[in-house]
């Protein structure tokens, strides 16, 4: 008989924690913005600890996993193409965290390529719905920072001033507004992915906003 007592409290015990919320927290983030920005190898470095070996242009969306600590992180990578804002919506419509990625050096050199496709990204996320539903966290990511002329000169003592340069863009406060208007949480990150160092980096960034401990 003290076996049959002694197997039901085993199991009972099973149960209580998986009820106690062993389980793994989920937490969905979804990769957008212009193409060849960097969002695949983020994507990868994030998930693998690996840059990719070549440039592929995504064109359909890929689902990437890994586990972190006590949290399950579930990652969207989406094709850059002009073409792709439906696909964004959707996308972003159960998302946790929206990394929006842009080239830093050329938000920084005033690029007018790149404020024409910002500017025009930006109509479409002031023209989204989903945000009433849920509200995301939106982080800005500016990548490339090894492609301005100063980035060998950018020092943990004067990075700060890179990242308030990169705020101080009209078409990075743009953005910001429209977080604060949607009533999202923002963050403004810069950084590079040329080397797994410079990726490693922006890695710590991010996993401390998402507020995974390393
Ligand atoms: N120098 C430099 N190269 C980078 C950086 N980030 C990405 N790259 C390179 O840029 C190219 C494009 O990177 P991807 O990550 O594939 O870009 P993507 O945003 O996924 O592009 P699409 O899938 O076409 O939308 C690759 O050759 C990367 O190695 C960076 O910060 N600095
Ligand atoms: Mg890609």
């Amino acid at each position: 008989m003290w076996w049959i007592i002694a197997a039901a409290a085993a199991t009972i015990s099973i149960i209580a924690a998986a009820a106690a919320g062993n389980e793994e927290k989920r937490v969905n983030i979804v990769v957008i913005g212009p193409r060849g920005v960097g969002k695949t190898t983020l994507a990868t470095f994030l998930t693998t600890h690996k840059l990719p070996i070549s440039y592929e242009q995504t064109v359909q969306q890929e689902r990437y996993e890994v586990s972190l600590n006590e949290s399950k992180v579930i990652i969207l990578d989406l094709p850059g193409g002009k073409g792709e804002y439906g696909g964004w919506e959707e996308g972003c419509k159960n998302a946790d965290f929206i990394f929006y990625l842009v080239r830093s050096d050329k938000i920084l050199s005033d690029d007018e390529n790149t404020i024409s496709r910002v500017t025009s990204d930006i109509t479409r996320f002031k023209s989204w719905n989903i945000f009433e539903q849920n509200k995301p966290h939106l982080v800005i990511i500016g990548t490339f920072l090894d492609m301005h002329p100063d980035y060998s000169k950018i020092t943990p003592s004067n990075f700060g001033e890179y990242i308030d340069r990169f705020k101080e863009k009209d078409i990075i406060k743009r953005i910001m507004n429209i977080a604060i208007t949607k009533g999202l949480k923002f963050s403004v990150v810069i950084g590079s992915l040329k080397s797994e160092t410079d990726a490693q980096k922006l890695r710590s960034f991010l996993l401390n906003i998402i507020g995974i401990k390393k």
